[in-house]
């Protein structure tokens, strides 16, 4: 075995996004490509030397490659030790629960979560750091830096690792300890839910189904819902993780998650459906014949926490992300706990729940957690969920409905306009942000625009601001439209737009949303002026 530093110059626009590195995986194959990235995130970690790295991925396509080469790095950079997941399979929240747990340097996924895989499709790298959560911006920017500046990279030339024997092996002084990918992360479920409640319901007949979609989830859900919880073997749909995700998109939504979508809405579906993403930590909920929106879903989870061993003690605050519905901000007022807004990103979190200030987050974009990592995860939503009904024995669709009926409302949807021409996406959103002094004040049928900006974030407890996070029109009455450009796609650009309004007669609550929002996409259409511009007569996804 040998060091080797080979020469390499920069390549332009290895700028993580929302969440990582995203990239096509041909362009990921290009020579140094992944080296380059990979040298950047060492240069800038200080003091990793003899440190430990949790290294694992969701098993698309290009996984396996990429880890070899990425563990021959770490031990020519210094790295003490890897907790590598077995066949080089660890879901992002198992990433994060292991750096926490064994107090890990930090760790490296290689995902690009809900995109597709396959050699046509994307790949991925993020890089967590000690808490277990996605590294900041400062972080990001300082490795994005040094890519624009790299001149070589470090690799060890060594024969590759056996990804698949559980055990320890080694590349010269860097010891790699593959292990289990479920244990430790199964351990930690156990600890915050109430696993002989949930398998006592599930033997009352209750019938579920988990859509792992070919992703990572496989794995865990059969360990946890089969192997602990006793469901039986139809309660795990896709459980196999493949390269190329079956050929599916693995993105939990009404419209990416059809199989699963056509079993609860058909007929004698089961009574709760969920699903998960490439790297596990999205979460989709269904009841039978009902769909929870991940902004309602987050509000439930709050108003039921104390039924949950794991939150019996209360939340000490909760944090949306901005265009998430402000369903979640009402029960933490009825519970007198701060509701934090943050910018779109996992990442923006970590500090709140680092502090202490809150114990529950989530996103619109299907996204649940809680202080017990520094990720979402879709698996502890689902349990959480479970747990609930185990308690609560009522249906998903019943403890919705009531919900609503204590706090009201908050009618939601997202709709996206996939792969647009970067810069007309652009020009779209300098001509709205030009426009949004004007508008204060001004009224569309009934409604009055209280305020118009362009969503700007400083966070409490380390003081630093994040602009530019998205264009906010608020009603008087409540109601929004946000409208955002996708920081995870990679082809185009992706215009996401956010439409909620308030409804708190309990006699309108069951109207369906693209029904009661007919009269917001209209507005959201015109002042954004959408189709003229896009060419685009509707939305490609609605969620
Ligand atoms: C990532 C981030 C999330 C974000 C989502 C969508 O999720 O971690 O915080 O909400 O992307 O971002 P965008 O609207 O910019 O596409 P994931 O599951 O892709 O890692």
């Amino acid at each position: 075995m040998s060091l080797r530093t080979v020469p390499t110059t920069p390549f332009p626009g290895q700028k993580p996004g929302t969440s990582g590195l995203r990239k096509q995986v041909k362009v990921f194959q290009q020579p140094h490509y992944l080296e380059n990235f990979v040298q950047s995130i060492f240069d800038v970690l200080e003091g990793s030397a003899g440190q430990t790295l949790v290294i694992g991925g969701d098993g698309r396509y290009y996984n396996r490659e990429a880890i070899q080469i990425i563990l021959k790095m770490a031990a020519a950079n210094g790295i003490g030790q890897v907790l590598l997941g077995q066949g080089g399979i660890l879901s992002t929240p198992a990433v994060s629960c292991l750096i926490r747990k064994y107090g890990a340097y930090g760790g490296i996924i290689l995902s690009a979560s809900h995109n597709p895989g396959g050699p046509e499709g994307d790949f991925g790298i993020k890089y967590n750091i000690g808490n277990g959560g996605p590294a900041p911006e400062t972080v990001t920017e300082a490795i994005y830096a040094r890519t624009q500046t790299l001149d070589r990279y470090c690799i060890l030339d060594a024969p590759d690792i056996d990804l698949d024997r559980l055990g320890e092996q080694r590349l010269g002084s860097l010891a790699v300890r593959v292990i289990d990918p479920v244990a430790d992360y199964l351990g930690l479920m156990q600890r915050l839910f109430d696993f002989d409640q949930i398998r006592d319901y599930l033997a009352s007949g209750i019938r579920i189904v988990f859509d792992a979609m070919h992703a990572v989830t496989g794995p865990y859900a059969r360990a946890i819902l089969q192997g602990s919880l006793g469901a039986p073997q139809s309660s795990v749909l896709n459980g196999v993780p493949l390269p190329d995700f079956g050929g599916g998109h693995p993105d939990p939504n009404l419209v990416y998650a059809r199989e699963l979508v056509e079993l609860l809405f058909g007929e004698d579906g089961p009574d709760f459906g969920a699903a998960s993403d490439g790297d596990g930590d999205r979460n989709m909920i269904l009841g039978r014949k009902f769909y929870v929106t991940p902004s309602d879903s987050l509000a439930v989870l709050a108003a039921n926490a104390q039924q949950v061993p794991g939150y019996r003690e209360g939340l000490a605050g909760i944090a949306r992300s901005m265009p998430t519905s402000q369903a979640a901000d009402r029960v933490a007022v009825q519970l007198g706990i701060p509701c934090y807004e943050t910018p779109t990103g996992w990442k923006f979190f970590g500090n709140l729940l680092d502090a202490g200030k809150v114990t529950l987050c989530g996103e619109e974009s299907f996204g649940t957690g809680s202080n017990h990592l520094r990720e979402k995860d879709g698996l502890w939503a689902v349990l959480f969920w479970l747990n609930i009904l185990a308690v609560r024995r009522q249906t998903v669709q019943q403890i919705v409905e009531e919900h609503w009926r204590t706090y009201g409302r908050n009618v939601y949807s997202r709709h996206d306009y996939e792969g647009l021409d970067t810069t007309v996406a652009q020009e779209l959103m300098e001509n709205l942000r030009r426009s949004l002094p004007g508008l204060v004040g001004q009224s569309y049928g009934s409604q009055t625009v209280a305020y118009a900006d362009d969503f700007s974030y400083t966070d409490p407890v380390d003081g630093s601001t994040s602009s530019h996070q998205g264009i906010r029109i608020g009603f008087e009455n409540g109601s929004r439209i946000v409208y955002r450009l996708s920081g995870t796609g990679t082809q185009g650009a992706t215009l996401r737009v956010y439409l909620e309004q308030f409804e708190p007669d309990p006699a309108k609550q069951g109207l369906d949303p693209q029904i009661a929002l007919a009269g917001q996409i209209q507005l959201a259409d015109h002042l954004a002026q959408i189709r003229a511009r896009t060419g685009r007569q509707q939305a490609d996804v609605i969620t």
